[in-house]
């Protein structure tokens, strides 16, 4: 924070920063694991930042927590029971109860003073943790899926960077662990970082996932407020026969307007997995 500007600074995207014009700091604490900030920003509206990284900013969010949740349970048949590892925010929880096949939603988030903070100033996400098909443990992810095996039809990892309490959501041995705790046929969804800058980081990581899945695939989205505009999903199912480019469950236009979708569409859907030849390189090789 400097005259008014907030910068997002970080050695994962070095000599180049995002920066937004602050109207007023809401909120600023050091929890057991973090610092948290909360912002109004000029034009984006509520930004919550952890650690000085943008977590989600009012006028984008939705294309982030959309995809994370929908690319994964439009492809698997019956995704009666989800987990959500991190998403203290409650934005992604808010999503998945909107799928009519979701009957069960557990999170598990690390830091339970980002799921307060959410509740008194992001209001917009946190209206998530309301649902009844939610059930929150507050505790580290990696500790709760290897206690949960065989239990979730998908497990979607809303994590932060992997400097600092998500580091271990970044390890081949996490995905090992994630693979174990999904029933039969299940699919996970990851946060991917980006594809400009973060190929050293993700590349190794979906070369393990091909090891530990039959089929792996990596999609993206587009959000001015993530570093280089755009954020990628790295997507792993169980079941041979998973197509993640073309969804089981089409939804119709009608479907989309009822669940207020806003990014998602099963177009959009499809078109994430196009990624550009220098990314299908250093990333795929699929
Ligand atoms: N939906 C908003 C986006 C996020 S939130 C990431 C969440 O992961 C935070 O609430 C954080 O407290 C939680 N978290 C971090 N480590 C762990 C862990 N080990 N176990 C459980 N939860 C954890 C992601 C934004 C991506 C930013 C891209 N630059």
């Amino acid at each position: 924070l400097k005259n008014g500007w907030f910068s997002e600074l970080s050695p994962l995207w070095p000599g180049q920063c995002i920066s937004l014009e602050v109207e007023e700091v809401l909120h600023q604490e050091k929890s057991e694991f973090q610092d948290i900030l909360v912002l109004k920003s000029k034009t984006y509206g509520k930004v919550l930042v952890l650690d000085g990284v943008i977590q989600c900013t009012e006028l984008d969010e939705f294309s982030y927590q959309e995809m994370i949740s929908f690319l994964p349970i439009t492809c698997h048949p019956n995704p009666q029971k989800v987990l959500i590892v991190g998403g203290g925010d409650g934005g992604v929880a808010r999503e998945l109860v909107k799928h009519p096949l979701v009957q069960s939603v557990v999170q598990c988030e690390i830091d339970e003073r980002v799921v307060e903070v959410s509740k008194k100033f992001l209001p917009f996400m946190a209206k998530g943790f309301e649902d009844s098909k939610v059930t929150l443990h507050i505790g580290d992810g990696f500790e709760f899926i290897k206690n949960h095996p065989g239990e979730f039809d998908v497990i979607i990892t809303d994590s932060s960077d992997p400097i600092g309490p998500a580091a271990s959501l970044f390890q081949e041995s996490y995905f090992q662990l994630l693979c174990q705790a999904l029933k039969p046929g299940g699919i996970v969804c990851s946060q991917g970082e980006n594809a400009w800058f973060h190929s050293h980081l993700i590349s190794p990581l979906l070369k393990s996932c091909t090891e530990l899945f039959p089929v792996v695939d990596y999609a993206y989205t587009c959000i001015p407020t993530y570093p280089g505009g755009q954020i990628g999903f790295i997507l792993c199912s169980t079941n041979p026969e998973t197509k993640f480019r073309t969804p089981i469950h089409q939804l119709s236009e009608a479907e989309c307007e009822k669940m207020q979708l806003r990014y998602y569409s099963s177009e959009m859907h499809s078109a994430a997995f196009v990624v550009p030849r220098f990314a299908r390189k250093s990333l795929i090789s699929l």
